[in-house]
């Protein structure tokens, strides 16, 4: 390694009692049936977005709006909670003040204001950060990561425990991809080396594009 490198090795109690959190928060969804995707990733990279189209999807296909859930993590405002609420979805927002990943503690404060025996399918959007939330697993039964062309074609390879940790993949603001003079199939390809089991979504949140497949990923697997 380059000695004027240095890499920090945090020590692992913490993560493990998380964890160990996680998988009891993961049994208690299990009791009530209820599936949960988390979605991580750069702030402004597209969650709240994707999760709305998501949301209409789910609707469309005939989930009662009281049976979906979202929590929303961020450090301040209740902004994306407002979005999300406009489609008549439980919904509870979560500031975290000055931390930058939500722990299942939050997860269980935030339950407690939904009504779990309607629930059937539960958004969790982490707070916006590519790093943090990696570590903190909520005991959802898919993390969703989602990173947008915006941000350039490098994050895979920059932030490669997330993107390993990944159970699916989001390429989002593909409509951009142009605009930002990035290769899509590098970048797709970065992935899938640090990553070989997750399936890798291309979406615009904008445009629609890629997020019925990404809805089929999210429910079928
Ligand atoms: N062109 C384009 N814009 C998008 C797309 N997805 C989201 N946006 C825009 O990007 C901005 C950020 O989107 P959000 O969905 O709020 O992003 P986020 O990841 O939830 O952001 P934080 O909650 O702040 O971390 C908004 O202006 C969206 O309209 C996309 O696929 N294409
Ligand atoms: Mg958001």
């Amino acid at each position: 390694m380059d000695r004027r490198v240095v890499e920090v090795d945090v020590g692992r109690s913490v993560y493990e009692a998380n964890k160990r959190l996680a998988d009891e928060f993961r049994m208690l969804l299990d009791s009530y049936g209820v599936r949960a995707y988390e979605f991580m990733g750069s702030p402004g990279s597209g969650k709240t977005s994707l999760i709305e189209r998501l949301i209409g999807i789910a609707l469309n296909n005939g989930y009662e709006a009281s049976s979906i859930g979202y929590i929303g993590g961020d450090v301040a405002t209740s902004l994306d909670t407002e979005r999300v609420s406009k489609h008549g979805v439980q919904h509870v927002q979560i500031n975290t003040g000055n931390i930058c990943h939500l722990e299942v503690p939050h997860i269980y404060q935030a339950v407690e204001k939904l009504d779990l025996r309607r629930l059937k399918m539960l958004f969790i959007e982490n707070v916006g950060n590519l790093i943090c939330p990696a570590n903190f697993p909520l005991g959802a039964h898919r993390r969703v990561l989602v990173v947008s062309v915006a941000e350039g074609e490098d994050k895979f390879v920059k932030h490669p425990l997330t993107t390993r940790l990944a159970d699916v993949i989001v390429i989002n603001k593909v409509d951009l991809a142009s605009a930002a003079y990035v290769d899509l199939d590098k970048m797709e390809r970065d992935a899938r080396s640090l990553n070989p089991r997750a399936p890798i979504v291309r979406t615009s949140a904008r445009t629609g594009e890629g997020v019925d497949k990404l809805y089929h990923v999210l429910l079928g697997g």
